[in-house]
Formats: structure tokens, sequence, C-alpha cells
């Protein structure tokens, strides 16, 4: 998962694409970088580690120009090399950059096709590399045109050849910024305007609490197969390039990435997790009309939204029995089991007297490997619980994801080839209530009229590109494998930074 962003200012862009970054940090925390111009020279900054490491002062007074874009990155394909950190560069046409949330599903193909047949060689395993050939092939192919036509067709071209998902934003040295979006959307980008000296600047960006943040108003989101152009000197130009075809945002943006301060596609995500609570309060009803909880409990920090009417509708006590230390980072992106297991205990601490002899709730945003979840539930019954109950707001995790979020291989999955009772065992649990799919689309469906499908891919195995077949998640399968048994520690947090490239 990634965050991007591109500002096209009246005034020194850099410190706002910094701030911007940090307002999107929890979309990837792996490694940062800013690129700006001054029309003629690029400036580019990016290493592994996170925003508030990765930008010195001298770096930022190196980042010249009105014009910039940058990247927030969370490993995807599963590397972890700071060549791979974003946005990534090519030099001709005009000196291009990328930057790009999503994963592309016919990578592999699309970069043996521009080593064959256009001469150019990709020297990552990044398909935002191959991305950025392929915008790069195709905007020379219309050779010195300088409109904003040619880059929408060149969008166009682009969105005819990659398969998968693309949030990107895209700046053409001396000309402007770009911001395109996959045909079904399924990752978010939005934009929009703020004044500044009496003229208006622009942003795109994953989020709209950037927006937010930085004052600017949005405008809309990016809608799929749409793209969105600003020339540096401050003319927005929108079309659709490509015909969309099911709009279907991600889920798991609202139930767990997407910052719940953010509205994704008019939805916002904070409305989606309430009402995520409310539903899976109605299936407790249902299943335990004579429950004895006594108090609902959320592992924070995203459940405790969905936790809180669940609460209500219950008609228990909320208490926040848990109490997770936030300088420490996600386990969910723990590359290593052994790293992930000793984390979890630094990470949470419990308020003894809310356990002490209580049937507790606890409420989850979602299960994925079991392992921090089965930790907590052993917590709980340390700190005197009577019976621990588990709730999760969103369905078991069974399918890989495809579309760029770093999740671990299928059989890591805790509900890989498992009931849910035999789920429930795993984790220690006295009884486990999933969300039913149905009801959770139903939290983020209804909103905005023109969202009537949702890409739920990893829990009902349906990806929306019509093109995953069990060879490419086999080979998915297979690469994440191998990433878990790497036993080389992967660089995060405070490192050697790397020179200014730029
Ligand atoms: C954590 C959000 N959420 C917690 C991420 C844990 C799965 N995990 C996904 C649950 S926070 S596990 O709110 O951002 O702090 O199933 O893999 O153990």
């Amino acid at each position: 998962m990634c965050g991007v962003v591109g500002m096209v200012a009246q005034s020194s862009v850099a410190y706002h694409l910094y701030d911007a970054l940090t307002v999107l940090q929890h979309r990837g925390q792996d490694a940062a970088g800013i690129a700006t111009t001054d029309h003629r020279r690029l400036n580019l900054r990016r290493a592994n580690g996170l925003v508030r490491n990765v930008f010195r002062q001298q770096d930022m007074d190196s980042l010249h120009g009105n014009m910039g874009i940058a990247h927030v990155r969370y490993p995807t394909a599963g590397s972890e090399s700071s060549e791979e950190a974003q946005p990534m560069y090519v030099n001709s046409p005009f000196g291009i950059c990328l930057a790009h949330n999503g994963n592309l599903t016919n990578d592999r193909a699309l970069s043996d096709l521009l080593f064959e047949s256009e001469q150019r060689h990709i020297n990552t395993s990044s398909d935002s590399e191959v991305l950025l050939n392929i915008f790069a092939h195709e905007l020379a192919s219309r050779g010195n045109a300088n409109t904003p036509d040619a880059v929408f067709d060149t969008v166009a071209q682009v969105a005819e050849q990659a398969v998968g998902a693309y949030a990107v934003v895209a700046m053409i040295i001396g000309k402007g910024i770009v911001g395109f979006r996959d045909p079904y959307g399924i990752r978010p980008l939005c934009y929009g305007k703020r004044e500044a000296e009496g003229k208006t600047e622009y942003m795109i960006t994953s989020e709209s609490v950037a927006l937010d943040v930085l004052g600017f108003e949005l405008i809309g989101d990016v809608l799929p197969g749409q793209a969105v152009y600003i020339s540096h000197d401050g003319d927005l130009h929108v079309r659709q390039c490509v015909e969309r075809k099911d709009y279907a945002p991600c889920v798991f943006e609202f139930v767990y990435f997407a910052r719940r301060d953010s509205v994704i596609d008019g939805i916002s995500v904070y409305k989606a997790r309430l009402r995520m609570g409310e539903k899976l309060a109605d299936k407790i009803l249902r299943l335990y009309p004579d429950h004895d909880i006594d108090v609902v409990m959320p592992i924070p920090e995203t459940s405790c939204t969905a936790a809180l009417p669940m609460a209500h509708r219950l008609s228990v006590k909320y208490r926040e029995g848990l109490v997770k230390n936030p300088y420490i980072g996600r386990t969910f992106i723990m590359p290593r089991q052994d790293e992930r297991a000793h984390s979890v205990r630094r990470k949470f601490n419990t308020v003894q007297l809310e356990f002490q002899d209580k049937n507790v709730l606890l409420v989850d945003d979602s299960i994925v490997r079991g392992t921090t979840t089965q930790q907590i539930v052993q917590m709980a019954r340390e700190a005197g619980a009577r019976n621990v109950y588990l709730a999760s707001a969103a369905p078991p995790v069974r399918y890989p994801n495809v579309y760029g979020i770093d999740m671990p291989a299928a059989s890591e999955f805790v509900a890989h080839g498992q009931t849910e009772e035999g789920i429930a065992r795993y984790l220690g649990v006295d009884w486990l209530v999933y969300q039913d799919l149905e009801d959770l689309k139903e939290c983020a469906l209804g909103v905005n009229d023109d969202v009537i499908e949702l890409d739920c891919s990893v829990f009902d195995g349906r990806y929306v590109t019509g093109d995953v077949d069990q060879a490419y998640l086999d080979m998915i399968e297979r690469a994440r494998n191998d990433r878990a048994k790497d036993g080389a520690p992967r660089g995060r947090g405070i490192q050697e930074l790397e020179a200014n490239s730029g």
C-alpha cells in the first residue's frame, strides 16, 4: 500500500509535499520520496525510512521548484531495496517522474514487451518502473506535443496496456503533473484546490485528509479511467481517457487502510466504520440474543470507531482496556514471524481492572494472520477475563490481494482452509463472530450512486479485473512465501541516509 501526492503551487512546493507525506504516512512506512522541478532541473530525494527520517534540512533546501510529486511506500510486490523507493525517474522524453499506488497484474508480460519491442530496460522488479516506461514510451510517440491532449492520449494508451490497480501521479518536467486511475478505480485518488497569491494551486492525492490538512478544498475524486492534468502554469484539465468499467473501490480502504477522516469516492471512511460496528452488533444479537457480554473492548486503533456503536447497540459498556504504544510500527507489516511475535507484547498492555472477572468482547477491524489476535486473547485471559469473545468488522481474509495491499501468502492466513470454529479454537476465544460480506458491502455502498461495486477479493476471491488466474495466484504465493522465509531484516526506521540524488 502506498500514498501518492502531486502539487502545482505558486511558491516552493517541497515543504507542502513533505507535510502531505506525513499525513499519508499510515499508507506506507517503508520508504519516502519527493521529486520537484523548477521547469528545467529535477530534484529528487528518496530513501527507505519514515518521512521524518528520510528528509534532512539540506534535502529540503535542495528540493527547488513550484511543482512536484511525492510518495510513501508500503512494499507490495515484495521488494525492499531503496532502488525501488519512489518517485521513479526516466530521462526521456522531457524527464518524467512517477509515483504509483497499486499493483499491475500483467507487469511481467509488459516488461518483456518493453524490452523486446521498445528496447527499454526495466532494472528493478517494481511494476511501477514498468508503468513509468510505458508512460514514457507512449508520450515519446506523440512527438514534441506540449498539450494536455498529448498527455491524455498517453494515459489512454497506458490504460489500454496496464492491467491491475493503479492510482498514479506523474510529473513531466517543464510541462505539468497528471493524476490517473485504473478503469475500476480500485485504489483511491482525489484532487483539490486552494487560493494563494491570487492564483489557484492544485493538489492530487491518495486521500482527502491530505487536502484537508493542507487547506485545500476537495474538487472531486479522479474517476476510474479519468485523468487530471495540471500544467506547470497552473491550468487544470480533466478528461475521461478510457471507458470506466465497474466502479469498484477496494473495500479494505474502508476496513483498515485509509484514515477515518478521509472521504473516498464520496464515502466517509468514518461513517462506513460506524456502520460496520452497528451491523456486527446486529449479527451478534441474532446469534446470541441472550449474550452475557459485560464490556465491548476495541483492539486499538482502527476498530475503536466500530466498537463504540457496537457497545451502544448491544447495551453494554465500552471500555478501553487495551492500551497501544503508538511509537512502535504496525505489527501488520513486520516482515518476519519472530519479529511480529515479539512486538505484540511490547505494543499492547492491559488495564487489568477492566478484564477482571468480566466477559469481554474484543473487537478488531480484521483478522489476517491471527498472530496479533492470538496473543491479545492470551493477554486478556492473563488479565483475568472470565470469557473472551471476538468480533471482526471484516469477514475472514481468505484470498491473496493482488491490487497493492501488502498481505502475507494465503497459506499464512489464519482462515486458510479453516472453519470459523477452527479459527476460534486457534485464537483461543470462547466464540468468534465475523462480519458477513454482504453487510460489509452495505456499510460503504448506497452513499455514492455511482459506486455499486467494491473490490472484495481478499474476502471472496473475485478479482474485478478478470485476468487473475490460478497460475498468477501461485506465483504470488511463491513470492510471498520466499519473502517470509528470507531471514534478512528489512530496512525501516532510522537508518543511514543516502546522498541527495538531485
Ligand atoms: C491495526 C489494524 N488492524 C489490526 C490491522 C492482525 C490483523 N490486523 C490488521 C488487525 S491499527 S493479525 O488499528 O492500525 O493499529 O490477524 O494478522 O494478527
